[in-house]
């Protein structure tokens, strides 16, 4: 595969005005017609070059140009296209071409999902459709033609509706009309025997609009959380950003079989069906907000990635950093801020940082790439909306809001760049942000090194930060970044000192240097900082804390995520301890400072529940693999288990107490405060569960049996699936599925609470779990359940000492890569690290990745993971 590089780029050199398309449907042979109005774009330059378009896995049955059919000989079939002479600056091109959605396995394209058509053309599906030049800025408008056989009785696509009827042979046909211009990645089309939800949305300004979601009869009853997530996110974006949405039809359509969360097409949404439905019976508490951040996120894309979309798809990050930041600004404010920001920094600071320091590293706005579809990742994602919310924290919520207003205003209906984001912003509040764009460009996570001095004599507190950034493939050296970097300094009461004349107990501090000083004066002791409050950067920050500081800032900060970072870094310290006890051999105990802290915050009544069960959780062990310089498997392990076992013991009575304290009959709401409670509750379950006290297994068997919602019952079952003894754990895994064998998304919740689980999910067990009926290698949900979940979220099992986990990795990996090549190049990652693990589990790994490049021709999507990862 060839590398594409965003120092190329050029503008296209054809437009298209307007696309009709015409699908009549069929398994393995959909026919589709396209009628194209180009035009030769007035930017590009002099001349008439030939017109390249798009396509793979095509097969063309005929080409015309005003009408007139092109003879074979004049055109020329490509690998991956088609090239056209053209003799006039405007021209009305038709193609026909038909296409096999049966066996489309990649998920990419048309294809079928449980008898359903449907599509995903972002980024580069439509290719799959019909020949087009497909790329994010030719932007057109579309209208859309399904002509099916009567067993499809719900014909979608974007739009609004403008005709249906039925065709001489007695098939039904529905039209579509886009009115706004758009994209080819934006296409979407859906064919099948559905049913609907239906409600209603009156904009700000008045305007009604249709709301639909559409699934399989059978999860009707599943929607009702979507919709109202839905209706609050409409709400939202016109509240906090002045956007409407533009259409007078909205629809959401639940798939099966689905690559990643969901797609945000123009005016017809298709979602991962694990990510829209729900019922309290059969979903958690994470899943209902996962469902409302991705409702959220889609739905803010109509604004941020539709009205105004990305010029090349280097540009990733302008769409998708910007909607991760808005999605979890929505879920701030309709859920616990501070649960939602751990929830998020934790999930950065463990996979996000470890793909910058990984041989994938990449900057938020890559240079280059062999497979796109290989960029969607935690880095354009979210580091690109850390770097959004950085410029919110430099610009403050009404600068930042002047700079989005700017930005629509200025670039609706275009395909722009991250630089146009930037631009709007400075102009919108007068700023230079010349150094911030760095973050754009520099792959990456700084560390701040931190330390300090204090003058009793003048009272003058001397803050010194140094700044750093490891290199990354392709980047050595690294010039310094603008960080803000907020603080608030603590008195020996633990309240805020006063910073400055006007008593603002907090600052935002400009790293801008290598190394600079900041001066606070007029303190009458030594404060103690409390550093990168609420996480305002992407940073790394070493301070030398002692243990008594720490255990002061978990009690005292104001900032409710430094409380909970405090409670990180103690635990760290300590599991870093018994690593290095481990090693050496000596016995391991676990220090009584830590413990009596641990056993305070259990016992605090005034801080909220969720924030206590964060505070609770010990690192995982991806965290501490990320933390460390050399990954040491097995000490991981051991440390880790150790800890939460002695913390276990310690604290049993007053886990027990808690847990008791929490258990309630009341009906299940997914309302923040219950969430906090059932979130506390079953993290003292758990670690009850810890001790495999036969007590302590015997609340989770009644937990497990008498639970009224999926939140508790699944807590309970995992407790089981971890500590209960082997008959036990069979048992209790049979009857779930017994009960729950017909719903989908429970049984992908059973087969993820096995295969994570660090007693049972064994190799021997996955592999059982893949002969299961219910596995089916075609489905991503069901292989990211199992297999994924083996080797993402089961540390112990898939680091096993003899490298066989990391072998099957590899031999499943080389099996999807045939199917699907998406889900093949992200199942991959786990085994692409080798080089930060020691000794021998490292050439372990390295030899498993090693097999998968030579087993044959790689697709692009695995092969450049591989190579890049191997190199
Ligand atoms: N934009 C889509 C992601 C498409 C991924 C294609 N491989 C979902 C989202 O970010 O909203
Ligand atoms: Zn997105």
């Amino acid at each position: 595969p060839s590398t594409v590089y965003l120092k190329d780029y050029r503008v296209p050199e054809y437009l298209v005005d307007s696309t009709r398309l015409h699908f009549e449907l069929q398994p393995k042979a959909t026919l589709v017609k396209s009628q194209l109005k180009i035009r030769r774009n007035p930017a590009a330059g002099e001349g008439l070059p030939p017109l390249v378009l798009d396509g793979v896995e095509l097969e063309l049955l005929s080409v015309s140009i005003d009408g007139k059919l092109v003879p074979a000989s004049r055109y020329q079939e490509l690998p991956q296209g088609l090239s056209i002479p053209v003799d006039a600056p405007e021209f009305e091109l038709e193609i026909h071409n038909r296409i096999n959605p049966e066996d489309n396995t990649s998920l990419e394209g048309l294809y079928l999902s449980n008898g359903m058509y449907c599509t995903q053309c972002e980024a580069e599906g439509f290719r799959k459709i019909t020949y087009y030049p497909d790329r994010p800025d030719v932007m057109s408008r579309f209208t859309t033609t399904i002509v099916a056989p009567r067993q499809y009785p719900v014909l979608l696509s974007n739009g609004n509706e403008t005709a249906r009827g039925t065709t001489e042979d007695g098939r039904q046909f529905v039209t579509w009309e886009d009115p706004f211009a758009k994209p080819s990645y934006l296409f979407a089309l859906v064919a099948g025997d559905l049913q609907q939800v239906e409600d209603s949305y009156t904009t700000a300004s008045g305007r009604e609009v249709k709301l639909q979601i559409f699934t399989e009869a059978k999860n009707i009853g599943k929607c009702d959380h979507a919709m109202r997530s839905l209706k609050k996110a409409m709400r939202w974006d016109e509240e906090v950003y002045g956007r409407e949405y533009d259409l007078d039809i909205f629809m959401v359509v639940a798939v099966d079989h689905f690559n990643m969360g969901a797609m945000e097409n123009k005016g017809l949404n298709i979602f991962n069906s694990a990510c829209v439905l729900a019922s309290p019976e059969t979903a958690t508490d994470s899943t209902f907000q996962r469902i409302e951040s991705i409702v959220g996120h889609e739905y803010f894309h109509n604004w941020s990635g539709n009205r105004v979309t990305c010029r090349d798809w280097f540009q990733l990050s302008l769409k998708e950093g910007f909607t991760v930041f808005r999605d979890a600004e929505f879920s701030a404010d309709m859920n616990s801020r501070a649960v939602k920001r751990i929830e998020d920094v934790s999930m950065l600071r463990t996979t996000q940082f470890a793909e910058d320091g990984g041989p994938m590293a990449h900057p938020v706005r890559p240079d280059s790439y062999m497979e796109i579809s290989n960029f969607y990742t935690l880095t354009v994602y979210e580091k690109g909306a850390e770097v959004v919310r950085m410029i919110h924290t430099l610009l403050g919520a009404e600068g930042f809001r002047k700079g989005s207003d700017l930005y629509f205003e200025r670039h609706d209906g275009c395909a722009v760049t991250c630089e146009d984001f930037i631009k709007a912003m400075e102009d919108a509040n007068g700023v230079g942000l010349t150094q911030f764009r760095r973050w754009y460009s520099q792959a990456g996570t700084p560390v701040l090194d931190v330390t300090d001095a204090y003058d009793e004599a003048t009272g003058n507190y001397a803050l010194t930060v140094k700044q750093s950034c490891p290199p990354t493939p392709g980047q050595e050296q690294k010039l310094p970044f603008h960080i803000p970097l907020a603080l608030g300094l603590l008195g020996a009461e633990g309240t805020d000192l006063p910073l400055d004349s006007a008593g603002n107990t907090q600052v935002v501090l400009q790293v801008t240097e290598q190394e600079q000083t900041f001066n606070f004066t007029g303190l009458q002791e030594k404060p103690l900082p409390s550093l990168l409050r609420d996480f305002s950067a992407p940073v790394k920050v070493r301070y030398g804390y002692t243990t008594e500081q720490l255990l002061f800032l978990m009690r005292n900060d104001s900032d409710a995520f430094n409380r909970w970072d405090a409670s990180q870094r103690l635990a760290f310290m300590a599991l870093e301890q018994l690593q290095s006890d481990y090693r050496q051999g000596k016995s391991l105990y676990l220090p009584e400072a830590l413990v009596a802290a641990y056993r305070s915050v259990l016992q605090n009544r005034d801080l909220d529940p969720a924030l206590i069960a964060e505070m609770l959780a010990l690192p995982s062990e991806q965290t501490l693999a990320e933390q460390s310089e050399q990954i040491d498997a097995e000490a991981i392990i051991v440390a880790r288990k150790f800890a939460r076992g002695a913390l276990a013991k310690a604290l049993k009575d007053d886990l027990l107490v808690c847990y008791r304290g929490l258990h309630s009959d009341k009906p299940y709401s997914p309302d923040a405060a219950e969430i906090a409670a059932r979130s506390l509750k079953n993290t003292c379950l758990t670690y009850l569960c810890v001790t495999e006290d036969t007590d302590a297994l015997e609340l989770a068997q009644q937990q497990f049996h008498r639970a009224s919602n999926m939140t508790d019952s699944a807590a309970a079952l995992g407790a089981l699936v971890n500590f209960a003894e082997a008959a036990d754990t069979e048992a209790a895994l049979a009857q779930f599925y017994q009960r729950w064998r017909q719903d989908t998304q429970v049984v992908e919740l059973w087969f993820g609470l096995q295969s994570t689980s660090a007693r049972w999910g064994t190799l021997e067990k996955v592999r059982e779990l893949m002969q299961h009926p219910a596995f089916e290698q075609k489905n991503p949900n069901k292989v990211r359940a199992v297999i994924g979940g083996f080797a993402n979220r089961n540390f112990t099992q898939f680091h096993r000492a003899d490298g066989s986990g990391f072998e099957f990795v590899a031999e499943q990996v080389i099996a999807l890569d045939k199917l699907n090549p998406q889900i093949a190049a992200r199942l991959v990652i786990p085994i692409t690290r080798w080089k930060k693990y020691r000794g021998e589990l490292g050439e372990k790994m390295q030899g498993a990745l090693q097999a998968v490049m030579d087993s044959g021709k790689l697709s692009a999507d695995l092969y450049e993971v591989v190579s890049k990862s191997l190199a």
